[in-house]
């Protein structure tokens, strides 16, 4: 037999049969991104000259938020006929090209934004699906961009630049704090969508842009793969170095959040020691890191 495939049978624990190209294997994410080790981390001179472009990151974009029982998940508009009509800086056009769109640093492509979702922890010892230098956040947004060069989101799910993963780390401020403003606009609304199923329309003043922490083109990049579902292996990953401030209460507000329809309530069941409820609300939706392998992670700065 083949050794390569014996190696990836060990590392993964499934068998051969199993094993597709886009098959969980070598390149998983999260990962723990690693700033010290030269074998793991580099800076690149290419991300440095080609910077990272966000186009249409403005009001308007967003069509609604929804409970989809694992996270909060913000659907951004695609179609000509959601577009927000006439409103001054808003979105307006009358075709994708109004679309929020990456492109630049590690990027070949153009990528459009999907959809925006987030991972967080029960405590705040947990959350991030990201590490840096072994330290976990209290949680992560990630904005879905899809390679505009691919007809289909299945089809692009195939392919190595596939998509392009924004990742924001949420950070706990000190104590007293109303937490980021920003970021305020997404908890005030989960009251609304308490309950898998439910969604709720954002208004045109909703910008994605503010989730874009300061001095974006300070990330870390690396080729790896969707976090949850069929792990495909389809993902370009830009790590922000720069974190969104959040306070104790909008960790709470996501935490409140349930993962279970309105009316069937579940059993609830709780921890013996600290009486928490456990099964009723969406905690700890974060996949653990994963071993990096042969990949190295490169930085856009020194
Ligand atoms: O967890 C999300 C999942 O909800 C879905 O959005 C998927 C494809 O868009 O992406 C993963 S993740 O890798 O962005 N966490
Ligand atoms: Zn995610």
């Amino acid at each position: 037999g083949c050794s390569c495939s014996s190696v990836r049978e060990r590392d993964v624990g499934y068998p051969p049969k199993l094993v597709a190209v886009h098959y969980p294997g070598m390149t998983q994410s999260p990962v723990n991104i690693d700033t010290v080790d030269p074998l793991v981390m580099y800076c690149d001179a290419y991300l440095l000259s080609h910077p990272l472009t966000l186009q249409n990151y403005r009001p308007g974009c967003a069509r609604r938020m929804v409970n989809d029982g694992n996270t909060f998940k913000i659907e951004m508009r695609q179609e000509k006929q959601e577009s927000v009509a006439s409103l001054p800086g808003h979105i307006t056009g009358d075709s994708e090209a109004n679309v929020p769109k990456i492109s630049g640093g590690p990027l070949h492509d153009e990528f459009k934004l999907l959809q925006i979702h987030a991972h967080w922890g029960a405590t705040d010892q947990d959350g991030s699906e990201h590490t840096v230098d072994g330290d976990v956040f209290q949680g992560e947004v990630h904005l879905v961009h899809m390679n505009t060069k691919y007809p289909s989101f299945e089809q692009a799910l195939t392919k190595r630049d596939g998509l392009a993963v924004l990742g924001v780390f949420l950070q706990l401020t000190d104590e007293g704090h109303e937490g980021h403003e920003s970021f305020k606009t997404i908890t005030d609304k989960l009251d609304s969508i308490s309950y898998k199923g439910d969604s709720v329309d954002l208004d045109d003043n909703f910008n994605p842009q503010c989730l874009i922490p300061d001095d974006h083109q300070k990330y870390w990049s690396y080729p790896g793969s969707l976090t949850t579902g069929g792990y495909q292996e389809c993902v370009i990953w830009i790590i922000f170095k720069n974190t969104l401030k959040v306070s104790h209460q909008q960790l709470e507000a996501l935490r409140s959040l349930r993962s279970y329809p309105r009316g069937k309530d579940p059993k609830i069941v709780r921890d013996p020691i600290t009486e928490r409820r456990l099964s009723a609300h969406i905690l700890d939706n974060y996949r653990t890191t994963q071993p990096l392998h042969k990949r190295r992670i490169r930085a856009s700065f020194p």
